[in-house]
């Protein structure tokens, strides 16, 4: 059994369109896939604010809420909770060139009205988290914008939302790159720099996904470790990545167990969830995959963390101190080649 509670969100089903090739899976409905995700053991659904609110830009703000409202009927049926709602800024027209950071103050506004709108969502929700993947707050072209201005305006932004709900916590899903060339704000450092900038830094931590730390070129379980040395590692998105390329979203421990094993094991070490967080999966199914099996990716995510929680378990943390004592790193390297390859 796992100490872990997991959350997904409802993208984590899709329908296999990527950049150079249409969809090649049928849609499934909302309530379909958290059934699913209930019967296969998570326990809360990650949102954005438009898959709890479709065209929420044409509805009133009571709308909005009477909408969330029937959301949170369907989760509570199936026993679920919500983990967070993330404002979708990057599909909007009015935010072609970024929300929290564009230089035009109609974006701003815009960006300030659908954050305002999923908080009220989140209430809803019964949730408490924000977040932010900021995936168009920086630069395509470097000149277009003022990196000093643009890191002020994303300070501002946080502050009203901080302002706007005394509950509401911000987490900063942080990402180098993809879809725009250079990022704001693009590691856990980064986020642990712009929470201490804001009015209330106690409401204000991370949420850490592998891939976006491989992307970045640094290590997820480090990245995981930094924001537990603040006690702001708030969620998780474990994924796996194939290098620094396009982001890939794989199967958690797909293609680098050992550093699957050791996310799993600062963790746990760290007694992440104890504040109630959940472990969080950011995974999609390869285009290849035939819609009767379009979940398994995520069964076989979980599945790794559970065996990696295993792995942990028979970790021999003696072991590990008489080799660290002796600096013979040679014998700790294999002892852990060896406990994953299961000698
Ligand atoms: C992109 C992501 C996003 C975020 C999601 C929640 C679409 O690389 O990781 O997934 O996780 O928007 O903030
Ligand atoms: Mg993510």
């Amino acid at each position: 059994m796992s100490q872990f509670k997991f959350s997904v969100g409802p993208w984590n089903v899709h329908e296999g369109g990527d950049a150079f090739g249409p969809t090649v899976r049928d849609s499934i409905s909302f309530e379909e896939k958290i059934k699913r995700f209930s019967e296969l053991g998570f326990s809360a659904i990650q949102f954005h604010d438009d898959d709890a609110v479709p065209n929420m830009n044409e509805l009133t703000e009571d709308e909005i809420k009477a909408e969330a409202r029937k959301v949170k009927a369907l989760l509570d049926k199936y026993s679920l909770k919500a983990e967070f709602v993330a404002p979708r800024l990057w599909e909007d027209d009015h935010t072609h060139d970024g929300g929290y950071t564009s230089m035009s103050q109609v974006d701003r506004d815009f960006a300030m009205w659908r954050s305002y709108r999923s908080i009220d969502i989140a209430k809803e929700l019964d949730c408490d988290k924000i977040v932010l993947w900021l995936a168009r707050e920086g630069t395509l072209c470097y000149e277009s914008k003022d990196p000093v201005v643009g890191v002020n305006h994303l300070v501002d932004s946080i502050n009203k939302m901080l302002d706007y709900d005394d509950n509401i916590k911000v987490l900063i899903e942080p990402k180098p790159n993809e879809p725009i060339d250079r990022s704001f704000c693009p590691t856990i450092g980064h986020v642990m720099g712009i929470s201490s900038r804001t009015n209330d830094p106690s409401r204000v931590g991370g949420l850490l996904e592998s891939a976006h730390a491989i992307l970045a070129g640094i290590d997820p379980a480090n990245e995981m470790a930094f924001a537990l040395s603040f006690d702001k590692l708030w969620g998780v998105h474990l994924n796996d990545q194939n290098g620094m390329k396009y982001d890939q979203d794989k199967s958690f421990g797909s293609e680098n167990l050992r550093q699957a094993f050791n996310q799993v094991r600062v963790l746990v070490e760290n007694d992440f969830g104890k504040n109630g967080e959940y472990v969080g999966l950011d995974v999609k199914a390869m285009r290849t995959q035939k819609i009767e099996d379009c979940y398994r990716h995520l069964e076989n995510s979980m599945r790794v963390v559970r065996l990696m929680e295993e792995k942990v378990k028979q970790f021999d943390y003696e072991l590990q101190k008489k080799y660290i004592e002796e600096r013979n790193y040679e014998a700790l390297e294999m002892y852990v080649i060896e406990l994953l390859l299961g000698l």
